[in-house]
């Protein structure tokens, strides 16, 4: 999708074609604090969300870093139910390009039976086709486990989906927790043929690396 951005508004300078990327994964893989701790490896200090309710109703929200972290991160499954959206500015070798960034609703096995969520879902699944950029989160300490946030079918579902996009590409999350390296090295047989980029939302790790993967996709 792309969307002609107008004069006023913020960060972004009239006539620019704003690229779009979307972060998904099951519940619970990092998807929020790896959104928030990446915004401020961009160099953000005060994080500006434009928030979508379900219902189509928009607001702004602003927090800091911090801040950010301690209301929108948990590990109750389903804490996103709105989309948040943010600009960021991501610096390039000469310039910068301004990137729209969607935190989602994480995706699961089954329907679900609220009906919030499923919306959610499926919002999801649209911004997925029609953004230029898909950040696949797994949570490499859980792949061999049975929790809302394993690795699952649907994880495979998302793939076969998103890999016909140039800018698809796995994180590989939480590799700071002991299973985090063996794991790892599944899932790089796993999906083969995707880029799996190793990374520890927490700490920072391997930001880099998504960082070259954005600007070689925009
Ligand atoms: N150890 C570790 N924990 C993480 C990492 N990323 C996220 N978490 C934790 O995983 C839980 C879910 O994170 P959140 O960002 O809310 O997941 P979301 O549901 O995918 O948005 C929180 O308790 C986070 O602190 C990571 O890289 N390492
Ligand atoms: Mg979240």
């Amino acid at each position: 999708m792309r969307i002609r951005i107008y004069k006023n508004a913020s960060d972004v300078e009239g006539g620019d074609i704003l690229k779009q990327l979307t972060i998904v994964g099951k519940p619970n893989v990092g998807k929020t604090l790896f959104l928030i701790n990446f915004a401020e490896f961009l160099g953000i200090k005060e994080l500006e969300f434009e928030v979508s309710a379900l219902d189509g109703l928009k607001m702004i929200k602003r927090y800091p870093i911090k801040k950010a972290i301690e209301e929108l991160v948990d590990n109750n499954i389903h804490k996103t139910r709105q989309i948040y959206s943010i600009v960021i500015n991501v610096p390039l070798n000469k310039g910068k390009k301004s990137v729209k960034f969607f935190d989602t609703v994480g995706f699961i096995d089954n329907i679900h039976p609220e009906q919030d969520i499923r919306k959610g879902i499926s919002y999801t699944l649209q911004l997925i086709q029609q953004t230029d950029i898909i950040l696949h989160i797994i949570d490499t300490s859980a792949v061999d486990k049975n929790l809302p946030n394993s690795l699952s079918e649907i994880d495979f579902t998302i793939a076969k989906f998103a890999e016909i996009k140039k800018g698809y590409c796995i994180l590989a999350n939480k590799i700071d927790l002991p299973e985090g390296k063996e794991n790892f090295e599944k899932l790089k047989l796993l999906f083969k043929g995707n880029l799996v980029i190793p990374i520890s939302a927490k700490y920072k790790k391997g930001f880099k690396e998504v960082k070259s993967f954005v600007i070689s996709s925009i």
